[in-house]
């Protein structure tokens, strides 16, 4: 297929992006963005879309957890259609980027290919994914772990968000229906899935590069951890009978980041991320807290092993301090692997158009670690400013989308012909 360098209409993606971005529940203005699952904020942002959709052509399907697909039908419409997509969902007061620019970039990448007079024989599908972001119930990527087949939906039967609803009743609440397991898709539902999405990471500007073809994509694990101690009067309470549950969570999260700099491998990194603590009153010494642990190595192995260790050390703290401890494993997902068919797609497109780009490996997660479950997957990426992201100063420039909205257009193009 020889295509020339399709003309991408940045300015109408920019545009789109920064009209998403004011959809947002972030106290802060754009680009400071908050946009969580399943509130009306995300309601009014898949609403926005669907227009968008709408204009260009495309039939959309929704799916019973909100999953939405887009369709460019092909001239071969029974074949396994190509998907390319990502999420809309952003974490608070995080950016305008993350996940947006792989929804917005597929849609233009789609609208490019029809005005340059592209009939691809299959469909190509512009794919959101529900809940990317473990912001409301604590996992992420549920829409594509359900459509994977990752998880059965028993899966999300306790999961809770903080007002300790269900994921059903607030799923059904926002107004998706039918059943779960109708989610999963067939094994031959897609030829391929390609998913454009900021670096998240600093490499690509270091080096002054233009597009990351993904080769691999970092295993992530979280769990959560609860701390039960002795609560009593600030004053009155002498410092050798307490058993604070908050000064025992220090020294655990200090012993989570010791561990992680201490692995074998530089990919292992630890975050605690979450800690609330109980009663939190200025004057009562804490008896109960609650943190997250979120771990990620792209040796699924070496991240299981510190997770072992992590484990034993705060059983250790716990022991000693006199405290309960308690921990759930909420996932932990092996790493995936990008198409090589994918990869040569990409990287002929970055040919054709002249661009320069290296092979990486993503230490972020994204729906494309659980696509890759049931379709050759592939991840494109382009620079971010600083590598800077879950921040309201992420930021790409528009030539930097452009080359990325073009390399996904051509990728597109010869995967679907
Ligand atoms: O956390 C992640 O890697 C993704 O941005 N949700
Ligand atoms: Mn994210
Ligand atoms: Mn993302
Ligand atoms: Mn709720």
């Amino acid at each position: 297929m020889s295509l020339d360098p399709p003309p991408v209409n940045v300015e109408r993606v920019v545009n789109e992006l920064e009209q998403l971005a004011a959809i947002s529940d972030c106290p802060e203005p754009p680009p400071a963005v908050t946009r969580v699952v399943f509130t009306e904020t995300d309601l009014r942002a898949r609403a926005f879309l669907r227009g968008l959709y709408e204009q260009a052509g495309l039939t959309v399907r929704v799916d019973p957890i909100g999953n939405t697909f887009a369709r460019w039908e092909g001239s071969e419409p029974v074949l396994p259609a190509v998907g390319s997509g990502s999420h809309t969902d952003a974490i608070p007061h995080s950016g305008i980027y993350d996940g947006t620019v792989g929804v917005l970039g597929a849609l233009e990448a789609i609208r490019v290919l029809k005005q340059a007079g592209c009939r691809p024989r299959r469909s190509i599908e512009v794919v959101m994914f529900t809940s990317e972001e473990p912001t409301r119930f604590g996992m992420g990527c549920t829409g594509s772990r359900l459509m994977s087949g990752a998880i059965t939906p028993d899966a999300l039967a306790d999961m809770r968000d903080s007002d300790g609803d269900t994921y059903d009743t607030v799923r059904q609440q926002a107004g998706f229906s039918g059943s779960l397991a109708d989610v999963a898709l067939p094994g031959d539902y897609y030829h391929a899935f390609v998913e454009l999405h900021i670096e998240q990471g600093p490499e690509l500007e270091a080096a002054s590069l233009d597009i990351g073809v993904v080769t691999a994509i970092a295993a992530p694990a979280a769990f959560e951890f609860a701390i039960i101690g002795e609560g009593g009067h600030a004053g009155a309470v002498l410092m050798p009978s307490r058993r604070d549950a908050l000064n025992a969570a220090a020294e655990m999260t200090l012993a989570i980041e010791r561990l992680a700099k201490e692995s074998r491998s530089p990919d292992l990194v630890a975050t605690v991320g979450r800690l609330d603590v109980h009663p939190g009153a200025v004057n009562s010494i804490p008896s109960r807290v609650a943190f997250s642990l979120d771990i990620r190595d792209i040796d699924g192995q070496n991240r299981d092993a510190v997770a072992a260790e992590i484990q034993e050390a705060l059983a250790a703290i716990a022991d000693r301090r006199g405290v309960q401890l308690e921990s759930r494993e909420l996932n932990a997902d092996p790493p995936a692997q990008a198409a090589d068919s994918l990869i040569a797609a990409a990287e002929s497109a970055v040919a054709v158009l002249g661009l320069k780009h290296q092979r990486m490996i993503s230490r972020a997660y994204h729906d494309s670690l659980f696509m890759a479950r049931i379709a050759p997957t592939g991840m494109i990426f382009i620079p971010c400013r600083g590598g800077v992201s879950h921040r309201p100063d992420e930021f790409s420039t528009p030539e930097q989308i452009s080359a990325g909205v073009q390399t996904l257009a051509l990728t597109l193009a010869q995967l679907a012909e």
